[in-house]
């Protein structure tokens, strides 16, 4: 992981990491790097899309755009995600808007992801893990990412089309690549309509539309290169996008990112690079549910969150040590709020998000020792202080009503600390870990205010006496090479044992505001609980052109009283053969899951069945012209079956057979 940021920062053309830890992954989006993972459907496909790619993430959807990460079995609550390092705070008290949704394909070089505790310098409350997406710089000339350059000039286009919901996507970027100058800009377009469910049936409300709009740049204060001012700018717009798994849908959800980073390169000595970076963030979330027919009482739900932050990163190698320290700061708001407007009634507003303030400031170090050529140890360690207050008195006053002892300010001091073994014997590496971290409540589990939740059709109180969740999490890897490199196999398992892990808990004493609504949950916690997570993975080159692959996952998670957590991962499976010949490549895969036997009854989750589903796709590269253009086609759910994961919100559908095209073409 140390090794992976020095790169990043000495060359900012060079963010195609090897990642230390067997555990560790990067999914590349962009066309530089070679051998990581990456979406069939190349730059047309989402971000959700590129990340679903990754070995220990899975998707919680709730429509057809913007999926929830969830790594490890761990949902955005314990996970940290991070723009370059940026924090971003998502505006719906829903979770229709998490972090991913707000930055496109052409504008992302990697995405970056740490299993378990040992996050990242600029994660917070990473439990499950930490996910960093690394924006795609065209670096200064005699450096550029950009496959061709003409002058000191590059640039793309990919259009690209989906059969099931009419998927339009169009993108095109530009780049500028001098010795002392870069700026790489690009705007991307995504429209469907409502897609099929496998059998044909529209999924109504699964609709949506998205533009979005970046501009990268840097330049060189010196003659020499060794002060580097760069600065990012991203705005992004999602409209008329529907939640088939939800009461409302959204109208409007809109980000503003900026960041200015200054860095410096040492040119000798243990220090290699000192990078500071500032940057500011600003969401604003309308939800809308004007197009549902059947709505007994209508509702106005708009959120907001904005923050800004700071980070500075020094890293330095010297004799057996590789070490980062890392100095964080941001400041965050939430506010929410909701307006109903029962028929002929005066219309009733409530503060849902008491617009807290959250100042959270953390010191972090890294440090990769080389005991010898084959054994490194990596130690991370973390320690934040926090302090949140309330700024909406009616938010407070309507909270302290069941809470009547509470504050208006609260402070939380949180930490994590991690060590990896690793060990690189004749064709296998061993890996054994171990670590203990804690997280501070999210806004909604300290002080949401009667936010309901269609999954389990309850609404949530947040509740502000909560205490911090915490984990010890072990883990261990291996990965073996045999018959001359031609097999590799790899297993690799964790488990994360919590104490005061916080989930929502029935309380009889208070009825529902939502229509319909089974009951009210109050955050609290358990005293313990426990994943644990495993997975197999073989890769084998069976000729020089055909490959085969597959995954196998399991997971477990359990409560206090043995009872199974909801949303944990069934087990699953993929399998593939790739062919490759000259510049066609093709590939056939098989996925699906078990049925779901051990799912989270007591929380409201019912039994998934099991699934399987097939995928053909295929790429085929070519010049023409002097330009580079790559075309891509495929079909998803060949058999068009109709199926839902386990981890679609309220078992909605998945799409049925889609076949999709894109062209992209580097100019
Ligand atoms: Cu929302």
């Amino acid at each position: 992981m140390i090794g992976t940021l020095l790169l990043a920062i000495l060359s900012p053309s060079d963010t195609i990491i090897t990642s230390s830890h067997l555990i560790d992954e990067v999914v590349v989006v962009s066309a530089a790097g070679e051998g990581r993972k990456r979406s069939v459907k190349g730059l047309a496909a989402s971000i959700d899309e590129h990340l679903a790619e990754l070995s220990h993430v899975d998707l919680v959807r709730r429509g057809s755009y913007a999926w929830e990460p969830v790594v490890n079995n761990m949902a955005t609550e314990r996970v940290s995600t991070t723009i370059d390092g940026m924090k971003i705070f998502y505006a719906c008290t829903d979770k229709m808007d998490p972090v991913t949704s707000y930055v496109e394909s052409s504008n992302l070089q990697s995405i970056l992801l740490n299993s378990g505790l040992n996050g990242n310098p600029q994660s917070t409350g990473n439990i499950g893990g930490s996910l960093d997406l690394k924006l795609r710089k065209a670096g200064f000339g005699g450096e550029s990412l950009f496959s061709s350059k003409i002058g000191g000039l590059g640039g793309g286009l990919v259009v690209g089309h989906e059969t099931n919901g009419h998927l339009q996507v169009y993108g095109a970027d530009g780049a500028v690549s001098l010795p002392r100058f870069y700026t790489n800009a690009g705007v991307f377009y995504r429209h469907a309509d409502n897609y099929k469910e496998g059998g044909g049936r529209k999924v109504p409300f699964s609709q949506f539309q998205k533009v979005n709009v970046y501009d990268n740049f840097g330049f060189r204060l010196t003659e020499e290169g060794n002060d580097v001012v760069e600065g990012t700018f991203i705005y992004d717009r999602a409209s008329n996008v529907g939640y088939p798994a939800l009461n409302m849908d959204v109208a409007k959800a809109e980000a503003f990112i900026a960041s200015l980073s200054y860095r410096h390169q040492f040119v000798e000595g243990f220090l290699n690079a000192w990078e500071t970076k500032g940057y500011y963030n600003h969401i604003t979330h309308v939800m809308d549910d004007t197009k549902r027919p059947d709505v007994e009482i209508h509702m106005d739900m708009p959120g907001k969150s904005w923050t800004s932050g700071l980070y500075s990163l020094l890293t330095g190698t010297g004799g057996r040590h590789e070490v980062q320290a890392n100095y964080d700061l941001y400041y965050n708001r939430l506010f929410a709020d909701m307006t109903m407007y029962p028929g002929g009634a005066a219309p009733m507003y409530m503060v849902t998000w008491p617009d807290v303030g959250t100042l959270n400031t953390g010191l972090a170090v890294n440090d990769r020792i080389s005991l010898t050529g084959r054994q490194t140890v990596t130690l991370t360690a973390k320690w934040a202080m926090q302090w949140q207050r309330l700024n909406n008195e009616e938010g407070y006053h309507a909270l302290r009503v069941f809470f009547p002892g509470m504050k208006d300010s609260y402070n939380q001091t949180i930490g994590r600390i991690a060590a990896t073994y690793q060990l690189s014997i004749l064709n296998s590496q061993l890996s054994i870990g171990a670590g203990w971290g804690s997280r501070a409540p999210t806004v909604t589990e300290a002080y949401g205010y009667y936010l309901n939740n269609t999954f389990d059709q309850y609404d949530y109180i947040g509740n502000p006496h909560l205490k911090n969740e915490s984990a010890m999490e072990l883990n261990c890897a291996a990965k073996f090479s045999i018959f001359n490199s031609q097999l590799s196999i790899s297993l690799d398992a964790n488990a994360f044992f919590f104490s005061n892990y916080i989930i929502g808990q029935f309380e009889n004493r208070l009825s529902p505001m939502t229509v319909g609504a089974e009951g009210v949950k109050v955050y609290g916690n358990l005293s313990h609980a426990t994943i644990v997570n495993t997975a197999f993975t073989a890769d084998w080159k069976l000729l020089p052109w055909l490959t085969w692959n597959t995954r196998l996952s399991y997971a477990i998670g359990n409560d206090d009283v043995g009872k199974a957590l909801p949303l944990i991962s069934p087990f699953a499976y993929t399998s593939g053969i790739n062919c490759q010949l000259s510049a066609i490549n093709c590939k056939l895969t098989v996925k699906g899951n078990a049925r779901q036997v051990n799912y989270g009854k007591k929380y409201g989750e019912t039994s998934t069945p099991a699934y399987a589903i097939v995928n053909l796709s295929g790429q085929y590269a070519f010049h023409l012209h002097g330009h580079t253009l790559t075309l891509r086609a495929g079909v998803e759910n060949l058999l068009d079956k109709r199926y839902s994961t386990y981890s679609d919100w309220c078992d909605i559908p998945q799409k049925g057979r889609n076949f999709y095209t894109n062209l992209s073409v580097s100019l």
